[in-house]
Order: structure tokens, then sequence, then C-alpha cells
């Protein structure tokens, strides 16, 4: 089957319409780059998610894992014992650690707005944990992705946060620069590497439950938790499916629980039989020079490419 029908039925499939998201929400992902989808702990309920159980079971890899959490992906710096962020408690792979993390890949709204972003067929990257702590959180300004580097290149990577607390300006709420997903390169480009706060900087507060969801290019970084009140979310990174996962979810997803899936949830992890098993050798080489020489040269071309492919 065409690609592009294959993915189109597969949103149909996951009830994702164009009326996901609304106008308002849908011009702010464009323009400004980022969206929030105020959802309620009841709507997480009918979507089988109940924030109890999930805080329960982050507790309790947090208590496995302490602050060696979150090198998932990074195996070799696991071992090292040094810190994925100093200051912070970060766990990945939490997708392969229990199923009860499994519907938040399948948010409708959330892949409208990916959707929106990436405007190509897209598979989940990544399902992390972050929590700043105490007098800790600050980030430099940053991007999530790869800097584009023309004009014509597509956004390939979009990304959502699920607040699992409420998200204020005194425990270290998201800080973003409206509309800076549109410029080429990255932030350290126009001397913004810093932690220092942007004149343009808005801080996107959310109440618990909330989802906020934005393009990978979009200027923006953690902030202070001051208060120590706790600030827990979820990160969901979903990319373009013609590149690389961070975590290869089909080896990392045990066999027992991918055998439980549905044919959907399978086509938006990229496991089913059909799609290729990621290159663990060419993925562990992915920040040599030589790759990344690659991939911008190949930018270029899918920059071109891109005006003529159907996506
Ligand atoms: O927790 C946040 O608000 C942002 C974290 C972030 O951007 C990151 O870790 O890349
Ligand atoms: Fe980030």
């Amino acid at each position: 089957m065409d690609k592009i029908v294959e993915y189109k039925n597969y949103l149909q499939s996951a009830c994702v319409l164009n009326s996901s998201l609304s106008e308002e929400q849908k011009k702010s992902l464009a323009e400004a780059g980022y969206c929030l989808i105020p959802y309620t702990e009841s709507d997480w309920k009918s979507r089988g998610i109940h924030f109890d159980q999930i805080k329960k079971s982050i507790q309790e890899l947090v208590n496995n894992e302490g602050t060696a959490g979150g090198w998932d992906h990074k195996k070799e710096l696991q071992k090292t014992g040094s810190h994925p962020e100093p200051g912070t408690q970060r766990l990945s792979n939490i997708l392969s650690k229990n199923e009860i993390f499994r519907p938040f890949f399948m948010i409708p709204e959330v892949l409208a707005g990916v959707d929106q972003v990436i405007q190509a067929p897209f598979k989940l990257s990544s399902l992390s944990y972050r929590e700043p702590l105490e007098g800790s959180g600050i980030q430099n300004l940053h991007i999530d992705w790869r800097p584009r580097r023309y004009e014509s290149t597509p956004y390939q990577v979009a990304i959502a946060y699920i607040y699992l607390d409420e998200s204020t300006r005194e425990n270290g709420c998201l800080r973003v620069i409206p509309g800076s997903h549109r410029r080429l390169g990255e932030p350290s480009d126009f001397g913004w590497e810093t932690q220092k706060e942007h004149p343009d900087q808005v801080l996107v507060e959310a109440s618990r439950g909330s989802i906020a969801i934005f393009n990978a290019h979009l200027w923006h970084g953690g902030t202070l938790n001051r208060s120590g009140k706790r600030r827990r979310s979820i990160s969901l990174v979903y990319r373009d499916r013609r590149i690389y996962q961070q975590l290869n979810q089909k080896k990392n997803i045990p066999m027992l629980v991918q055998d439980k899936m549905s044919d959907v949830e399978k086509y938006f992890l990229a496991i089913r039989k059909e799609d290729k098993t990621q290159n663990e050798f060419w993925y562990r080489r992915r920040n040599t020079w030589y790759v990344t020489k690659a991939a911008h040269l190949s930018e270029r071309a899918s920059s071109v490419l891109s005006k003529v492919l159907p996506f």
C-alpha cells in the first residue's frame, strides 16, 4: 500500500480528526511553535491512565535506578556513573519498563499536533521522565534536534510534555521563545547558549494533566525549581519515520508486551514485522563526524526531494 495512504489510515484508526485540535491550537503550533492542550485527570482516566498509579510506578523506577536513570540510550555512559542532567531526576525507556505507560503515546490530540508539525509519516522515538529538583533544573536555551540549515528543510521532530503536577514559574516550568522554530541554526549560533533570561521568552505554565506540544526546533528549556514543589513530567518524542529512534522500540519493548499491542500501536512504534529493525551499527555511530556530515548532505538532498515527493 502507498505509504501515505497507509499513514492516513493509521491516523484515522487512532481517532485523529481534523478537529482533534482547535483552530486556535493549530495556529499557535504553526506560528508560535507550541500549543497547550488542557487535559484533566478525568480525561486521562477515560484513556486508561490513572495518575496515582503512574506516579507510584515512577517512584519505583526512581528508587531502582536513582541518578543513573535516563541513560538507556547511552548504555556506555550509564556504566560510568555520570549523571544525564545533574539537579534533575530522569528516567528513559519507561515504555519498556511498565505497560501502564502504553496509552500515553496514542493520544489523538498529540498525534494530530505531531502530524501538523512533521507533515509526514512519523513514529515514537522515546518516552521519558524528567523532574527538576529543588534549586535546580535550569537549562540552556536549546532545540531538540539537529539544527536546520536550509529554509526548505522539513521539520522532522515534534515533542509532547505531559504534566503530572501543576507546572508553574515557581517549580520550574518550560520556557519557550515563540516563533523561534522558524529560525535556521540553533540558539548558540545567535549567542544564546546561556541559562540567562531571553527578552522574548514566555513561561509556559500548565495545569496538572495538561499537555504541551512543540516543534523540536522551538528554542526552549527547563527553568529553576525554586519552590521545591514537585514538577513531574512525561515526554514523548516523535520523529519522521525515515530517521532513527532514540530508543530502538522493537528491541526494547518486551515481546510479551508487543504481542498484546494493536496493529495501530505497533505502527506508531514502528515495531510491525514490515518495519525494518533499526541498524544498531549505524545508530551507535550516529554522532560521529562522518555520519553527521552525511546527514547534513542528505538534509540538503531531502530539502530538494521533499518538494517532489508526496510527503
Ligand atoms: O522539562 C522541561 O520543561 C524541558 C526539558 C527539556 O527541554 C529537555 O530536557 O530537553
Ligand atoms: Fe528540550
